[in-house]
């Protein structure tokens, strides 16, 4: 089995969890190609080098730049804030590595138009690229695409889908780069409303076509992480709220927020269909609610626990019942990133998937700013 040496660019939350995955993949999954996880590179020398040998990376740097283009890479994992994934993953495509980006995939849609070309272009010489829509890799969210491509569901109606967390609740939180629209694009519309936007589409196989939407920023002040004793504005959302339609004809509903207090992590989606529903939440994530008319009056929403080993990805993990956590999606697109590299297949989500998220996060922007079909009451 040959091996893959990985540069990963950033070393916070994403890039442990990115980590994770590079030392297990191979560990679980017959994957073709054995990843090394070669150089870990961040801006400062110290902290990145605490980090690589935390994470277990075999060496530190602190110039993306060299890093990209040196011949001892051959896969470039960037993990850093929105505001560098266009520039870094430029370089790397020109350079021929593959490339795995974060979600969003850029901070804007020129970036992000700009990078799918890149990719396009890339691809035609055998280079891979895709775009870190990892809860597309949650085993239950997975059997929901099946079932539905099956027709478990029938024909769609409703799609809704609701990513909520709390963590913003407290005003004394500090203004970290997640709510500065220059490093991280926009606010839980791209952090985490891109997350639904793209399982609504992945899951029905159907394309949102249009958008009517709200945004607002609760907290407009925060101290600064550096000096508590000073504050700096807040130039992102801190919610949004938004209707759609695809072009299979369903009616849609998405709110992204870090201000549902007590509500943590919890990522719902639910399909209502002329023949049944299925109902996601990522709190219960090792099962899939599904509801079948045809059971007369024992009808029900019945849960479908996703730890078979028939159920996808599952059976190169434990016996069924014992479940996964957070950190397998992140395995799991590894293995099918690795896969398509060693195949020499396109793996999904590409940057041309991640752009028309942007485009979508683009479009529910500018709905926002123009209050165009919004009807006041005094
Ligand atoms: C922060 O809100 C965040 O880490 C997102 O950036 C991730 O995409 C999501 O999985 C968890 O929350």
């Amino acid at each position: 089995m040959s091996t893959a040496r990985v540069a990963m660019i950033g070393h916070a939350f994403m890039g442990a969890a990115h980590s994770q995955a590079w030392r297990n993949v191979h560990r679980f999954f017959d994957v073709g190609l054995t990843p090394q996880m070669s150089v870990l590179v961040g801006r400062d020398a110290t902290r990145t080098a605490e980090a690589g040998e935390t994470l277990g990376w075999q060496r530190t740097a602190t110039d993306w730049r060299e890093v990209v283009t040196s011949d001892e890479v051959d896969i470039v994992d960037i993990c850093t804030p929105g505001d560098t994934h266009a520039e870094i993953a430029l370089a790397a495509l020109a350079a021929g590595k593959h490339v795995l980006c974060e979600k969003p995939l850029a901070n804007t849609v020129a970036e992000a138009d700009l990078m799918a070309e890149a990719a396009q272009r890339a691809a035609h010489d055998g280079v891979r690229s895709m775009v870190g829509f990892t809860y597309r890799r949650v085993p239950a969210v997975s059997l929901m695409r099946e079932m539905i491509a099956e027709g478990a569901v029938g024909t769609i109606r409703h799609i809704r889908g609701t990513y909520l967390q709390d963590w913003l609740v407290d005003p004394a939180s500090p203004l970290v780069w997640r709510l500065q629209a220059d490093k991280a694009g926009s606010g839980a519309l791209g952090d985490i409303g891109a997350h639904i936007l793209d399982l609504a589409q992945f899951t029905t196989g159907q394309r949102i076509t249009g958008v009517a939407a709200q945004t607002e920023t609760f907290v407009t002040e925060r101290p600064l992480p550096d000096d508590p004793s000073r504050s700096g504005a807040v130039t992102v959302d801190d919610a949004m709220v938004a209707l759609a339609r695809t072009d299979g004809g369903a009616l849609c509903t998405f709110e992204a927020t870090r201000f549902a207090t007590g509500r943590r992590n919890r990522i719902g989606l639910e399909v209502n269909g002329s023949h049944g529903s299925l109902a996601f939440n990522f709190e219960d994530m090792n099962v899939l609610e599904h509801y079948d008319p045809s059971d007369g009056d024992r009808s029900g929403f019945r849960r479908i626990q996703v730890t078979e080993p028939t159920h996808p990805y599952v059976a190169a993990w434990w016996p069924p019942g014992h479940g996964l956590g957070y950190e397998h999606g992140f395995v799991h697109q590894a293995r099918d990133f690795l896969t398509a590299i060693a195949e020499g297949s396109d793996p999904t989500p590409s940057f041309t998937d991640g752009a028309q998220i942007q485009h979508l996060l683009g479009a529910i922007e500018q709905s926002a700013g123009q209050q165009a079909s919004w009807t006041s009451l005094p």
